[in-house]
């Protein structure tokens, strides 16, 4: 059978984790009907799912590579809702299944953070996704609650499902809570963030000048960190062993490189309609930016570099790709 195309899987997979986003998220009366419109309003905006596909992908790459069994013996039978049933009949893995709740998870932190990051007192941005951001609708302060709201439901999703007692599942969800806690936390996305603002001259009493390699450790914080958890996740829930997890993670280090590399380049080159954002902010803020230090020849032939180190690190591994590959090349290729 041919091998599926990369904006199959992405199609595919797309459906999914929105379909599950629905259902995962609050909703009145559980929660108040502001709370509820305010984060679908951003989870459902119309984001790439860049994370979740590539927490999918890896799961998927792994259940198919040799040192992984290709079925999940331990699933629980009794257990599955009608959401996994559906997902089975589109041809999802027994370990992409498994993987959908923290793919979903990460989803919404990535969306708290960038609803916090378009904050005044942040990024000070008004479109994003090519919708006006969160607060522009509904305010400060309820953009402030629905960030949080996520960051939370993101944590308890964790925790909840798969909604399985057996041990071993049990086991690795508790681990990913601490992979994605310490990703998303002041020792990843936090700390990034904040290092950010010190860049951006916005804690003015704390100012830093960065180069080359402070924008490097500012980025494998801020962006870097919450992209090699989607794909720790997935290799995690498909039952990976530590030397697969180990692989992929590192291949994940050069795609989270390459993803921020390509996204300053395209902040410079982009078209603001295809963006969904404002185009130019980080050279209007002054921000340390790859075309900035590197320029934008170079930046490319550095974005280049990732990918032929995210390819071999899985070929040296010994990874069946799957669509890893596929994605690293779209990282890097993408025109928004
Ligand atoms: C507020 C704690 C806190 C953190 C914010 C990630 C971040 C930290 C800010 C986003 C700033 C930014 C634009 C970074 C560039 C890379 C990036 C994360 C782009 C947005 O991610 P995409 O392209 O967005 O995956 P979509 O909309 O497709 O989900």
């Amino acid at each position: 059978m041919a091998r599926e195309s990369l904006d199959e899987f992405l199609n595919r997979a797309r459906a999914q984790v929105d379909a599950a986003l629905d259902r995962y998220l609050a909703r009145s009366p559980s929660c108040p009907s502001i709370i509820s419109e305010a984060m679908r309003y951003s989870v459902f905006a119309g984001g790439k799912r860049f994370r979740p596909m590539l927490t999918l992908a890896a799961a998927d790459a792994v259940d198919r590579s040799a040192e992984a069994p290709r079925q999940i013996p331990e699933s629980d039978p009794a257990q599955p809702p009608s959401l996994e049933a559906s997902a089975s009949q589109r041809g999802f893995s027994p370990a992409m299944l498994l993987a959908l709740p923290s793919a979903c998870a990460i989803e919404l932190i990535h969306t708290y953070s960038l609803i916090h990051d378009d904050l005044p007192a942040m990024d000070d941005d008004t479109l994003r996704r090519g919708r006006p951001t969160l607060h522009v609708v509904y305010g400060d302060g309820v953009a402030i609650l629905a960030g949080d709201g996520l960051h939370a439901e993101a944590f308890s999703l964790l925790a909840r499902e798969p909604a399985t007692v057996e041990p071993a599942i049990v086991a690795r969800k508790l681990r990913l809570v601490q992979i994605v806690g310490e990703a998303a936390g002041p020792s990843g996305m936090v700390g990034g963030q904040a290092i950010d603002l010190q860049a951006a001259g916005q804690v003015p009493s704390h100012a830093v000048t960065l180069d080359a390699d402070g924008l490097r450790a500012m980025h494998d914080r801020k962006t870097g960190a919450l992209i090699r958890a989607s794909a720790v996740c997935g290799a995690i829930m498909a039952r990976a062993g530590e030397a697969l997890v180990g692989a992929i993670d590192r291949y994940a280090n050069d795609v989270g490189l390459a993803f921020q590399i390509v996204d300053d380049i395209l902040d410079v080159e982009g078209d603001p309609a295809s963006l969904g954002k404002t185009a130019g902010k980080d050279a209007a803020g002054e921000k340390p930016t790859y075309p900035a230090l590197f320029g934008l020849d170079r930046s490319r032939s550095l974005a280049a570099d990732c990918l032929a180190r995210a390819r071999q690190t899985l070929a040296d591994a010994k990874v069946t790709e799957g669509q890893l590959g596929a994605i690293a090349e779209w990282v890097v290729t993408r025109k928004s």
